[in-house]
Protein backbone atom coordinates (compact mmCIF):
# COMPACT_ATOMS: atom_id res chain seq x y z
CA UNK A 1 0.00 0.00 0.00
CA UNK A 2 0.87 3.48 -0.26
CA UNK A 3 3.45 4.86 2.48
CA UNK A 4 4.86 8.49 1.05
CA UNK A 5 4.80 10.33 -1.81
CA UNK A 6 6.89 12.37 -3.45
CA UNK A 7 6.85 15.53 -5.46
CA UNK A 8 8.94 17.30 -8.07
CA UNK A 9 8.72 20.93 -7.33
CA UNK A 10 8.70 22.80 -10.86
CA UNK A 11 5.55 22.17 -12.79
CA UNK A 12 4.20 20.16 -10.34
CA UNK A 13 3.55 22.57 -6.98
CA UNK A 14 3.80 25.64 -8.83
CA UNK A 15 4.06 26.95 -11.82
CA UNK A 16 7.86 28.34 -11.89
CA UNK A 17 8.08 25.67 -14.68
CA UNK A 18 6.75 29.12 -16.85
CA UNK A 19 9.85 30.89 -15.03
CA UNK A 20 12.72 28.90 -15.87
CA UNK A 21 11.80 29.10 -19.17
CA UNK A 22 10.97 32.47 -18.97
CA UNK A 23 14.58 33.14 -18.03
CA UNK A 24 16.03 31.19 -20.05
CA UNK A 25 14.49 32.47 -23.15
CA UNK A 26 15.60 35.70 -22.00
CA UNK A 27 18.96 34.08 -21.59
CA UNK A 28 18.85 32.33 -25.00
CA UNK A 29 17.85 35.50 -26.70
CA UNK A 30 21.07 37.67 -25.19
CA UNK A 31 23.37 34.99 -27.15
CA UNK A 32 21.11 35.11 -30.07
CA UNK A 33 19.36 31.44 -29.69
CA UNK A 34 15.65 31.00 -29.89
CA UNK A 35 13.89 28.71 -27.68
CA UNK A 36 10.35 27.35 -28.15
CA UNK A 37 7.88 25.62 -26.14
CA UNK A 38 8.59 22.49 -27.58
CA UNK A 39 11.92 22.65 -27.15
CA UNK A 40 11.46 23.28 -23.78
CA UNK A 41 10.34 20.50 -22.67
CA UNK A 42 13.49 18.81 -23.07
CA UNK A 43 14.46 20.54 -20.25
CA UNK A 44 12.32 20.86 -18.02
CA UNK A 45 13.76 18.58 -14.89
CA UNK A 46 17.35 18.96 -15.85
CA UNK A 47 19.66 20.25 -14.01
CA UNK A 48 20.93 24.13 -14.46
CA UNK A 49 24.28 23.75 -15.98
CA UNK A 50 23.13 20.41 -18.40
CA UNK A 51 20.09 23.06 -19.69
CA UNK A 52 22.32 25.34 -20.67
CA UNK A 53 24.61 22.70 -22.61
CA UNK A 54 21.45 22.07 -24.38
CA UNK A 55 20.74 25.55 -25.27
CA UNK A 56 24.03 26.11 -26.96
CA UNK A 57 24.29 22.85 -28.61
CA UNK A 58 20.98 23.56 -29.97
CA UNK A 59 22.25 27.12 -30.95
CA UNK A 60 25.26 25.08 -32.51
CA UNK A 61 27.54 27.57 -30.74
CA UNK A 62 28.66 25.51 -27.80
CA UNK A 63 32.50 25.44 -28.95
CA UNK A 64 32.27 29.52 -28.77
CA UNK A 65 32.27 29.46 -25.05
CA UNK A 66 35.04 28.44 -22.65
CA UNK A 67 33.61 26.67 -19.42
CA UNK A 68 33.99 30.06 -17.42
CA UNK A 69 31.85 31.71 -19.72
CA UNK A 70 29.15 28.89 -19.52
CA UNK A 71 29.28 28.89 -15.64
CA UNK A 72 28.78 32.85 -16.11
CA UNK A 73 25.76 32.06 -18.67
CA UNK A 74 24.12 29.98 -16.15
CA UNK A 75 24.99 32.61 -13.30
CA UNK A 76 22.90 35.17 -15.27
CA UNK A 77 20.42 32.76 -16.16
CA UNK A 78 19.86 31.99 -12.20
CA UNK A 79 19.71 35.89 -11.72
CA UNK A 80 16.66 36.41 -13.78
CA UNK A 81 15.14 34.01 -12.54
CA UNK A 82 15.70 34.45 -8.45
CA UNK A 83 14.18 38.01 -9.66
CA UNK A 84 11.07 36.60 -10.93
CA UNK A 85 10.77 34.30 -7.64
CA UNK A 86 11.05 37.79 -5.43
CA UNK A 87 7.22 37.67 -6.65
CA UNK A 88 6.26 34.59 -5.30
CA UNK A 89 3.65 33.82 -2.83
CA UNK A 90 1.53 31.18 -1.57
CA UNK A 91 -1.47 32.29 -3.95
CA UNK A 92 1.16 30.77 -6.36
CA UNK A 93 0.46 27.25 -5.46
CA UNK A 94 -0.95 25.14 -7.80
CA UNK A 95 -4.71 24.24 -7.19
CA UNK A 96 -5.53 21.73 -5.15
CA UNK A 97 -1.92 21.19 -3.51
CA UNK A 98 -2.04 22.42 -0.53
CA UNK A 99 -5.15 20.61 0.73
CA UNK A 100 -3.78 17.27 -0.49
CA UNK A 101 -0.86 17.82 1.21
CA UNK A 102 -3.04 18.78 4.45
CA UNK A 103 -4.13 15.47 3.76
CA UNK A 104 -1.31 13.12 3.07
CA UNK A 105 -0.42 14.50 6.13
CA UNK A 106 -3.80 13.66 8.42
CA UNK A 107 -3.40 10.20 7.13
CA UNK A 108 0.52 9.78 8.20
CA UNK A 109 1.23 9.57 4.29
CA UNK A 110 5.12 11.06 4.16
CA UNK A 111 6.24 13.33 2.03
CA UNK A 112 9.32 14.19 0.15
CA UNK A 113 10.27 16.74 -2.53
CA UNK A 114 12.47 15.41 -5.51
CA UNK A 115 13.81 18.78 -7.32
CA UNK A 116 16.85 19.09 -9.66
CA UNK A 117 16.27 22.94 -8.24
CA UNK A 118 19.07 24.75 -5.60
CA UNK A 119 16.38 27.06 -5.50
CA UNK A 120 13.56 24.48 -3.73
CA UNK A 121 14.08 25.28 -0.32
CA UNK A 122 13.62 29.03 -0.41
CA UNK A 123 10.40 28.70 -3.38
CA UNK A 124 8.81 25.96 -0.42
CA UNK A 125 9.59 28.90 1.91
CA UNK A 126 7.80 31.48 0.13
CA UNK A 127 4.64 29.22 -0.45
CA UNK A 128 4.49 28.56 3.16
CA UNK A 129 4.35 24.74 2.66
CA UNK A 130 7.93 23.82 4.19
CA UNK A 131 6.63 22.06 7.20
CA UNK A 132 4.71 19.31 5.28
CA UNK A 133 7.78 18.07 3.79
CA UNK A 134 10.10 15.16 6.30
CA UNK A 135 12.71 15.00 3.26
CA UNK A 136 13.96 17.55 0.51
CA UNK A 137 16.64 16.13 -1.42
CA UNK A 138 19.88 18.32 -1.94
CA UNK A 139 20.11 17.97 -6.02
CA UNK A 140 24.18 19.15 -5.66
CA UNK A 141 24.71 15.47 -3.67
CA UNK A 142 22.60 13.48 -6.34
CA UNK A 143 25.21 12.12 -8.92
CA UNK A 144 23.22 11.72 -11.82
CA UNK A 145 20.49 13.98 -12.49
CA UNK A 146 16.74 13.21 -14.05
CA UNK A 147 16.51 10.84 -16.16
CA UNK A 148 18.53 8.78 -14.06
CA UNK A 149 16.06 7.29 -10.76
CA UNK A 150 18.88 8.81 -7.82
CA UNK A 151 17.26 11.25 -6.90
CA UNK A 152 13.70 9.77 -6.16
CA UNK A 153 15.28 6.96 -4.56
CA UNK A 154 17.13 8.65 -2.55
CA UNK A 155 13.96 10.73 -1.14
CA UNK A 156 12.82 7.18 -0.57
CA UNK A 157 15.24 5.69 1.21
CA UNK A 158 15.63 9.51 3.42
CA UNK A 159 12.07 8.54 4.33
CA UNK A 160 12.81 4.96 4.54
CA UNK A 161 10.17 3.60 2.59
CA UNK A 162 10.33 1.07 -0.09
CA UNK A 163 10.35 2.61 -3.37
CA UNK A 164 7.38 0.03 -4.59
CA UNK A 165 5.26 1.88 -1.70
CA UNK A 166 5.91 5.16 -3.12
CA UNK A 167 4.31 7.62 -5.63
CA UNK A 168 6.34 10.12 -7.43
CA UNK A 169 4.50 13.10 -9.27
CA UNK A 170 6.25 14.97 -12.22
CA UNK A 171 4.96 17.13 -14.87
CA UNK A 172 8.68 16.20 -17.16
CA UNK A 173 9.49 13.81 -19.44
CA UNK A 174 12.67 13.37 -17.72
CA UNK A 175 11.44 13.22 -14.26
CA UNK A 176 8.95 10.40 -15.37
CA UNK A 177 11.38 8.30 -16.53
CA UNK A 178 13.59 8.75 -13.20
CA UNK A 179 10.62 7.41 -11.25
CA UNK A 180 10.06 5.16 -13.49
CA UNK A 181 13.34 3.57 -12.96
CA UNK A 182 13.30 4.21 -9.48
CA UNK A 183 10.42 1.25 -9.65
CA UNK A 184 7.73 3.76 -7.93
CA UNK A 185 4.16 4.61 -9.47
CA UNK A 186 4.40 8.01 -11.42
CA UNK A 187 1.42 10.80 -11.94
CA UNK A 188 1.88 13.08 -14.83
CA UNK A 189 0.53 16.04 -14.66
CA UNK A 190 0.38 18.18 -17.80
CA UNK A 191 -0.74 17.59 -21.50
CA UNK A 192 -2.14 13.68 -21.59
CA UNK A 193 -0.33 12.80 -25.04
CA UNK A 194 3.04 14.21 -24.20
CA UNK A 195 2.57 12.54 -20.45
CA UNK A 196 1.60 8.89 -21.81
CA UNK A 197 4.28 9.11 -24.24
CA UNK A 198 6.80 9.80 -21.23
CA UNK A 199 5.15 6.68 -19.91
CA UNK A 200 3.22 7.90 -16.59
CA UNK A 201 0.77 5.54 -14.89
CA UNK A 202 -1.53 8.17 -14.80
CA UNK A 203 -2.38 11.26 -16.13
CA UNK A 204 -3.71 14.37 -14.79
CA UNK A 205 -4.62 17.40 -16.59
CA UNK A 206 -4.74 19.31 -13.28
CA UNK A 207 -3.59 18.79 -9.49
CA UNK A 208 -6.70 19.87 -8.56
CA UNK A 209 -7.60 15.74 -9.28
CA UNK A 210 -4.97 15.06 -6.74
CA UNK A 211 -6.76 13.44 -3.79
CA UNK A 212 -5.73 10.46 -1.76
CA UNK A 213 -8.80 8.35 -2.16
CA UNK A 214 -8.41 8.63 -5.99
CA UNK A 215 -4.43 7.75 -5.50
CA UNK A 216 -4.88 4.85 -2.94
CA UNK A 217 -7.51 3.26 -5.67
CA UNK A 218 -4.97 4.11 -8.73
CA UNK A 219 -2.04 2.82 -6.16
CA UNK A 220 -4.03 -0.68 -5.55
CA UNK A 221 -5.20 -1.45 -8.58
CA UNK A 222 -1.64 -1.25 -10.30
CA UNK A 223 -0.11 -3.12 -7.30
CA UNK A 224 -2.52 -6.44 -7.69
C1 LIG B 1 13.85 22.12 -12.06
C2 LIG B 1 13.41 22.56 -13.45
C3 LIG B 1 14.52 22.71 -14.43
C4 LIG B 1 15.68 23.48 -13.80
C5 LIG B 1 16.18 22.70 -12.60
C6 LIG B 1 17.33 23.39 -11.89
O1 LIG B 1 13.65 20.82 -11.82
O2 LIG B 1 12.44 21.71 -13.99
O3 LIG B 1 14.04 23.39 -15.58
O4 LIG B 1 16.73 23.67 -14.73
O5 LIG B 1 15.13 22.53 -11.66
O6 LIG B 1 16.86 24.53 -11.23
P1 LIG B 1 17.81 25.65 -10.58
O7 LIG B 1 18.46 26.38 -11.69
O8 LIG B 1 16.84 26.48 -9.78
O9 LIG B 1 18.81 24.92 -9.70
P2 LIG B 1 12.39 20.08 -11.10
O10 LIG B 1 13.08 18.79 -10.84
O11 LIG B 1 11.95 20.78 -9.81
O12 LIG B 1 11.31 20.10 -12.14
MG1 LIG C 1 9.22 19.72 -12.96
Amino acid sequence: NLKAVIFDLDGVITDTAEWHFLAWSELAKSIGIHINKEFNEELKGISRMESLERILDMGGIAHTFTEKEKVELAQRKNKYYVQLLTQMTPENIFPGIRKFLEELKKNHIKIGLASASKNAPSILDALQITEFFQVVVDPEKIAKGKPAPDIFLSAAEKLLVNPRNCVGIEDSIAGLQSIRYAGMFSIGVGTLDIMKEAGANLVLESTAELTLERLNGMFNIHAS
